[in-house]
């Protein structure tokens, strides 16, 4: 990097309004984007870095300030959000990180610091087909240009969307009146259903979603306007498994458009070192890996996860948690093709998948631990004034005859938190990921010596240091699969001959700031455990001459420093 150059934003632009108490579709998202590309022109740059299966762009705001350097040359932070077509949350807190960097810059001193130095790459919606047919609400037009999907994969496109029977706005259940059926009303709250004992008669069954089987196939609602396709967490290049060991996985690898654009970004930006997707919900932090239990993660990885774990712990309340080991009901069944063990395993950075939102009731460690319906009544009865949940009310179907429509209004209460708490979780996220991006590695020359040995001879020590508290090979991980690039020194002389050395020196890999966490086997080392020396023998032409020393590692960034000689 050039010396650094602060840009404060210019003093006219009014800040870009946005609204946390609105999920924001494809189109608003866009329209945010451009607004804060054309407001921050030396801070980010709107890149598009792919179409979706319906042609909509897949969005990255490339954030850095360009005065002190190109963002290739700082270390990069990866974040995304809403590759399960609901979890629309996850997009929400790429926005707010969006803003949050843009609008603190030259104001906060630890987001300009972060903003000179590193360089943020943040998605906010991998899959902005599923997000919109999520976002659509009962009537909503559909835009003629996009392409249709067959969600279900029979042949037909569209043929069975929701309807809004009893016309409030939202899709909710429907049950009907069963002796035989599963459920019985709960003693404690009328508006509540709770399985029966084996010995007690039903009363209910839930039928489905409200609508009607518009192609009667015997599903509803299967196959709404717009949608997903897969595009599930399954579909990357890491233990991907076919269908007939684990559903969602697609055809083969990568075989999503959204989930190809996406690694195929990661891979041309090698100088991302720090990845973090968002999905929802159980409020906790995941890390890898989703197949295997932590024997297989080398023990100073393990110290790295812990050690940025604990201050997400401390900033969101969220605890950090393996996907096998705490967040995998079935061991025999795990997952496998997922975004995050393929960012730890096969591209070397260090990754983590946070499941935004605890909803009230869910009182496991994952959301499909426990639902404590009573609890979340209760909450929802006090916070929301009684908005979380439809009370069941009759209404005369066209084909079942009598039913009741009602339920939990999951999208904003379990799903994705109700907006007037959406904020306060955006906000932590954002803070803790800050944190992340601040212990990415990242490379300093700390100092040139030069030693005059007489006949213009001299010899150059340049000591390069490693300032982040990771290693600039990120994980060990990354050296056991040969991911990992070694750091280079490089001098460049007008007017003389470098005579011992070469013109690049290799310096290996160096730990971070942390010498305890650097090697937790051998406990700690010397304090200059980050600092390598590289040293050149050269001999000037004349009495002087001007040197450039570089120093340049992938993912810790690139420093340049310029000396004489004389
Ligand atoms: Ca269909
Ligand atoms: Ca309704
Ligand atoms: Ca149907
Ligand atoms: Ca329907
Ligand atoms: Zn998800």
């Amino acid at each position: 990097m050039a010396l650094a150059t602060a840009v404060p934003p210019p003093a006219e632009v009014a800040e870009v309004k946005v609204d946390w108490t609105h999920y924001h579709n494809h189109a608003e998202t866009t329209a945010l984007l451009k607004d804060f590309a054309g407001d921050y022109p030396n801070l980010c740059r709107l890149l598009s870095i792919g179409k979706s299966f319906q042609g909509k762009d897949i969005w990255c705001l490339e954030i850095t300030n360009s005065g002190t350097g190109p963002a290739a040359e700082k270390p990069g932070m990866y974040i995304d959000g809403n590759t399960h077509a609901g979890e629309v949350s996850g997009a929400e807190t790429c926005l707010y990180m969006i803003r949050h960097l843009l609008e603190n810059y030259g104001k906060d001193p630890l987001v300009t610091r972060l903003v000179d130095t590193r360089t943020f790459y943040i998605l906010p919606k991998i899959n902005p087909d599923g997000s919109d047919a999520y976002l659509r609400k009962p009537g909503d037009p559909v835009d003629p240009a996009l392409k249709k999907v067959d969600d279900d994969g029979d042949g037909l496109l569209d043929e069975d969307g929701p309807e809004d029977l009893n016309g409030d706005g939202i899709i909710s259940q429907m049950r009907v009146r069963d002796e035989k059926g599963p459920f019985k009303t709960h003693p404690k709250d009328p508006r509540l259903m709770v399985e029966r004992r084996f010995d007690e008669k039903g009363e209910w069954r839930v039928v489905g979603p409200e609508g009607l089987d518009n192609d009667k196939d015997g599903r509803t609602n299967e196959d709404p306007p717009g949608g997903a396709r897969s595009v599930t967490n399954r579909n990357y290049p890491a233990y991907w498994a076919p269908d007939w060991v684990q559903s969602g996985g697609g055809a083969y690898p990568l075989s999503e458009p959204e989930a190809k654009a996406q690694v195929d970004f990661i891979l041309a930006h090698p100088n991302i070192a720090g990845v973090q997707a968002h999905h929802t919900h159980s409020g906790v932090i995941l890390r890898p890996y989703c197949n295997m239990g932590d024997d297989q993660i080398p023990a100073q990885d393990m110290a790295y996860f812990m050690a940025v774990g604990a201050v997400g712990t401390e900033l969101t309340g969220y605890p950090v948690l393996s996907v096998y080991n705490d967040f995998t009901t079935d061991k025999a069944n795990p997952r496998h093709g997922v975004f995050v063990d393929w960012a730890y395993d096969f591209f070397g950075a260090f990754a983590f998948t946070t499941e935004i939102w605890k909803a009230p009731g869910e009182t496991g460690k994952s959301a499909f631990d426990t639902f404590d319906e009573l609890l979340a009544m209760q909450w929802n009865d006090k916070e929301l004034g009684g908005r979380g949940f439809v009370d069941w009310t009759a209404f005369k179907h066209p084909v079942l005859g009598e039913v009741e429509i009602g339920g939990w209004n999951s999208n904003y209460f379990s799903q994705n938190p109700p907006p007037e708490f959406a904020e306060a979780e955006w906000k932590k996220n954002c803070l803790f990921e800050l944190k992340h991006s601040e212990a990415l590695p990242f490379l300093k020359i700390a100092g040139v010596k030069v030693v005059p040995l007489g006949d213009r001879l001299f010899r150059v020590l340049a000591t390069v240091e490693n300032e982040g508290f990771l290693p600039t090979n990120v994980t060990q991980k990354a050296i056991d699969h040969r991911l990992a690039k070694t750091v280079k020194a490089r001098l460049e002389l007008e007017d003389g001959e470098i005579l011992s050395g070469g013109t690049t020196v290799d310096l290996g890999h160096i730990p971070g700031n942390n010498p305890a966490v650097s090697s937790p086997r051998g406990g700690a080392a010397a304090g200059s455990l980050n600092q390598r020396v590289a040293q050149w023998l050269v001999r000037l032409k004349g009495k002087k001459a001007q040197a450039v020393v570089t120093a340049v590692s992938e993912k810790a960034g690139t420093t340049k420093t310029k000396i004489s000689l004389q």
